[in-house]
């Protein structure tokens, strides 16, 4: 697509702290009013941030699927987490008079505005990962994630088929929730999805807790946790890097973390499957179960674009099929609303 820009940018002091990475089609925001002559699609990618494994791995996958060869121009924003960095970069896409502006939401709310400023500038919105809660749902053209509630009932159903396994009873299972960024979409799927089976098999959910999908606060909270409650059983960690952070709290308090409830260990639940360390520990049993959370967004995103620049609409909502990972034998396939899904080796 022939496109002359004159890229009047913003320096954001956090962008130069945050690293931006540049490669050959990867453009960073900087002060220089450059002209850019491409006949590439230009895209814009507001990325929320790197907080874990998940996210570089799905900030690969864009960046791979948005390269020169593949006929794009990418200028990519890290968010630092922070929904002021996306909005503010969002708006110098506009500026720079992108061709799609591709937004992965740190959190559900507060989009309204920039996303009227991107229609008023004829600039379609590629939504990846997170959800927006706007009242106009035409602000943007589809999105393409995974079913975080899906996610939470599957796990917590292999936790309810394991406890049948095992002649666990319901009432003697004591849960703590290490939650994801609140406000996030996989946080309040995951959320909704631990609470609607607990409320289903009476289970004892002890305390909820912010842990933002990082390690350091894994481990904190999990640590905070455990000083404030002797009853801790089961540990539902919203993602893997709290889930690593949670076992190193566990065991420096000189416990165990593993499957042997009933003799006095802390069961270790999980999402995402792409840090090796999680993985490990699951094919270790120090984490029980986890549920796959597929991070590969990159080719699909692609798929749209070019299914818009063809004329075409692509469907709103694009959910991925994703799997649930555990290295122990007793549970071996669950079943959610009569669909039954294969548990296989981390
Ligand atoms: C899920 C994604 C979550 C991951 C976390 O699609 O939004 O954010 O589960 C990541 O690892 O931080």
């Amino acid at each position: 697509m022939k496109k002359y820009k004159m890229m009047t940018c913003l320096l954001l002091s956090v962008l130069v702290l945050s690293g931006c990475e540049s490669s050959s089609s990867v453009t960073e925001n900087t002060t220089e009013t450059e002209e850019v002559a491409t006949d590439n699609i230009l895209v814009g990618f507001s990325q929320l941030g790197a907080e874990s494994d998940w996210r570089s791995a799905n900030t690969q996958s864009m960046k791979d699927a948005f390269s020169e060869e593949n006929g794009y121009g990418l200028i990519f924003n890290d968010g630092q987490q922070k929904q002021t960095n996306q909005i503010t970069a969002i708006r110098t896409f506009i500026q720079q008079d992108v061709d799609y502006i591709v937004l992965a939401p740190v959190t559900e709310s507060g989009w309204d505005s920039v996303l009227e400023e991107a229609k008023d500038a004829n600039i379609p919105v590629i939504l990846v990962d997170r959800l927006v809660d706007v009242s106009d749902k035409s602000l943007y053209q589809c999105w393409v994630g995974s079913d975080f509630e899906l996610e939470g009932i599957k796990v917590c159903q292999w936790l309810h088929e394991y406890t049948v396994a095992n002649e666990i009873s319901d009432e003697d299972l004591h849960i703590v929730d290490l939650q994801g960024t609140i406000g996030s979409t996989a946080q309040l799927g995951r959320s909704r999805g631990l609470n609607e089976v607990a409320m289903e098999y009476g289970w004892d959910v002890v305390a909820l807790r912010d842990a933002d999908f990082t390690q350091e606060k894994g481990r904190e909270v999990m640590a905070s946790l455990l000083r404030e409650y002797d009853n801790i059983n089961v540990v539902y960690c919203e993602n893997d890097n709290e889930a690593i952070g949670a076992i190193k709290a566990i065991e420096a308090a000189g416990l165990v973390a593993g499957k042997d409830i009933a003799n006095g260990e802390i069961m270790v639940l999980s999402f995402d499957g792409i840090n090796e360390e999680a993985l490990q520990y699951a094919r270790e049993g120090k984490i029980a179960c986890i549920g796959e959370c597929n991070p590969m967004h990159g080719p699909r995103v692609a798929a749209m674009i070019e299914m818009l620049n063809r004329g075409e609409e692509p469907e709103k909502f694009n959910y991925v099929d994703e799997g649930i990972f555990s290295a122990l034998p007793d549970v071996t396939t669950i079943t959610v609303d009569g669909e039954e899904y294969a548990v296989t080796a981390p």
